[in-house]
């Protein structure tokens, strides 16, 4: 059973995450995610428009994540790397070469980032909806 890992925020989950997600499971045969509670969030300056529950539920509906575990801050990766057994470690390419201090312990893996999505983008139509 080959494990791969990810984080992230996935706020209003969209086909840039699910594209991510399914490329990620397809590393190996189980993929867990570390989500970003929302005070983790705020670390990282991102404010989410749906909370951890209902983004961990989003994630739990797709056919591609195994497992949904909450990510706290920035220096739990190897922690995690270590405790899931994990031998695949993958992010977007907005993030290469971020996270290759943990390649002692596990593969470490970026995929291309898909263009023309994000939470943003949908947030701001979000936003005006509610005008
Ligand atoms: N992503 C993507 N294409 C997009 C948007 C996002 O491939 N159009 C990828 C990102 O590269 C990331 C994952 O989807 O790997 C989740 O993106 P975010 O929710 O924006 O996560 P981020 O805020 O980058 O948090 O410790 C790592 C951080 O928690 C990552």
């Amino acid at each position: 059973m080959k494990r791969v890992l990810t984080y992230g925020t996935f706020d209003t989950l969209h086909y840039g995450h699910i594209r991510l997600l399914q490329r990620a499971r397809a590393l190996g045969d189980y993929l867990i995610v570390g989500l970003s509670t929302d005070a983790f969030n705020s670390i990282k300056n991102k404010q989410a428009f749906h909370s951890w529950e209902e983004r961990k539920a989003h994630l739990e509906a797709l056919r591609y994540v195994d497992l949904v575990i909450p990510e706290n801050d920035w220096d739990q990766k190897r922690a995690d790397v270590t405790l899931y057994h994990v031998d695949v470690f993958t992010m977007g390419s907005d993030w290469e070469g971020e996270f290759d201090f943990i390649s002692d312990l596990c593969e470490v893996t970026y995929l291309p980032r898909t263009d023309s999505i994000s939470s943003t983008m949908i947030r701001g139509g979000l936003d005006t909806s509610k005008s």
